[in-house]
């Protein structure tokens, strides 16, 4: 077999081994970082401080959930690492260049992120707008120049994650509405509108692309697309009871920002326990949507559970 990149350590196809998701998700994080590296520019091509500045943000740390639930979809249907890891890191690319832009002082104005001092702290604003940018790029790049076979397939990808990654219900667009609601009331459907696009869109393409690469029929990428909808959302509230709950030590970002911002969340709205229930009952539907399918949903179903339980 031609390898076109890293395939170490192992990776498994099979989405029935009770594997623990915690371990699933290190030795997946650890796959995709090799894929990244691999994917990315040296350090040493020109101009080097770009590409360091990317991979300053890039290997800062993080959960890796984007890409780690494009690849767990596409186990489903016995997708190969190689055809499956380089588009689910672009999802890290796009994840990473808005992580970036979210921190400039013109927006969230964030000294820290992922435990690390965010990349303007350390590479100023203009390297840091260009890093994020320059993510954004690499991503288009990666999905427009990696082998998969099937044209249409990888047309497919690329209107996915441009989609995801554009104004209309999506992370611009999300971005946008989060901004200008700042110091207004905002309602329950309201906070929904704004996370299904800020948050929930890449998370929702993270599972369409997993599903697409696999050749998922239209009956299962519909069911595949309302389990990504819900655990977007349920992402979003377990983000915002984290913001209350958790400390800057276990976050790597600054805690409790939400709250003295004044901003309206899933907890300000609804209470702890009220975003709690709702966390635990978006799951419940997200299991439902995959209890459509005739495949082996146990590990999706565990990277729902973590998505609400996880402590970071
Ligand atoms: C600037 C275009 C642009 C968009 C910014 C995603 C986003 C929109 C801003 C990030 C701000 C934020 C904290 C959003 C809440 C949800 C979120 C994306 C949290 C961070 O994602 P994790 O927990 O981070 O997956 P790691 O570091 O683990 O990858």
């Amino acid at each position: 077999m031609t390898t076109i990149g890293p395939s170490d350590p192992p990776f498994s196809n099979s989405g029935s081994d009770k594997v623990n998701i915690g371990q699933y998700f290190n030795q997946s994080g650890e796959i995709v970082d090799c894929w990244l590296d691999h994917l990315m520019p040296p350090v040493d091509v020109d101009p080097p401080i770009i590409h360091e500045a990317m991979r300053y943000s890039l290997f800062a740390g993080g959960k890796r959930l984007r890409p780690i639930l494009a690849m767990a979809t596409g186990e489903l249907f016995g997708v190969s690492e190689e055809d499956l890891l380089p588009a689910a890191c672009t999802l890290e690319m796009i994840h990473t260049y808005s992580l970036i832009h979210d921190d400039l002082p013109a927006m969230d104005d964030d000294d820290l992120r992922r435990g690390m001092p965010t990349c303007h702290v350390r590479y100023g604003e203009a390297i840091a707008i260009l890093a994020g940018d320059a993510l954004l790029t690499q991503a288009f790049i990666t999905l427009s120049t990696t082998p998969i076979k099937d044209p249409l397939i990888r047309i497919a990808l690329l209107r996915e994650l441009s989609t995801a990654s554009g104004t209309i219900n999506a992370l611009i667009g999300g971005q946008v509405l989060d901004l200008t609601s700042e110091g207004k009331r905002v309602s329950g459907a309201e906070l929904e509108m704004i996370h299904r696009a800020k948050t929930g869109a890449l998370i929702r393409c993270a599972v369409r692309m997993g599903a697409l690469i696999g050749g998922a029929s239209s009956r299962e990428l519909t069911a595949l697309t309302t389990y990504g909808e819900k655990i977007g959302l349920a992402f979003q509230i377990a983000d915002d009871l984290l913001d209350e709950t958790a400390t800057t030590a276990q976050l790597g970002k600054t805690a409790g920002k939400d709250a003295a911002t004044k901003k309206a969340t899933y907890t300000s709205l609804y209470g702890l326990d009220g975003a709690q229930q709702l966390a635990r009952r978006v799951v419940e539907e997200a299991h439902a949507s995959l209890h459509q399918l005739d495949l082996d949903i146990t590990r999706l179903e565990a990277i729902a559970r973590f998505i609400i339980d996880r402590q970071s």
